[in-house]
């Protein structure tokens, strides 16, 4: 099971690495408005994903049952300036990671999928449900990126050149 999500979460960053680093720095960091983020700080929230997630799958393994903090995305995003990272820089950190994340999840013994996670105020879940909204959680801010590139590009003409399709 954890050997799945492992080769799931691999396919997900081949796919998406050409494309990222495909996107121009200043596209990246363009703002459709100061409350919507960029596609560096969508990234950046994927690395805040990849590690909090990391510290819960080496963690839970060696236990039954454990609480995790949550964290607040916005002020994590703020706090690390993502919008001041250049951009090769932070898809390279976001593609090693998740190779790493991939390494570790697919080899999380079986007799650990049943550990109850509990997150922040959340209902506990099972260590597998949690390894596979990882992957999820990840493809859909992929997807957001996808949509908020083609959206920055239709709106300010001077990028459309830099349009890597
Ligand atoms: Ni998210």
């Amino acid at each position: 099971m954890f050997k799945s999500v492992a080769i799931n979460l691999v396919r997900a960053v081949d796919e998406a690495a050409r494309e990222l680093r495909a996107i121009d720095d200043e596209v990246a960091g363009a703002k459709l408005n100061a409350d919507v983020w960029s596609v560096k700080e969508i990234l950046g929230h994927l690395v805040d994903s990849a590690a909090n997630n990391h510290q819960r799958f080496v963690r839970a393994q060696g236990t039954t049952e454990l609480s995790f903090p949550g964290y607040e995305q916005d002020a994590w995003v703020r706090a690390q300036d993502y919008q001041n990272t250049p951009w090769p820089q932070l898809v390279d950190l976001w593609v090693l990671y998740n190779y790493h994340l991939a390494h570790v999840i697919g080899r999380i013994p079986a007799r650990a999928a049943d550990v109850q996670v509990r997150i922040g105020g959340d209902d506990p879940i099972a260590l597998s449900a949690l390894a596979e909204d990882y992957v999820a959680h990840l493809r859909h801010h992929l997807l957001q990126i996808r949509q908020r590139k083609t959206m920055v590009i239709s709106r300010n003409p001077d990028f459309a050149d830099r349009d890597p399709r």
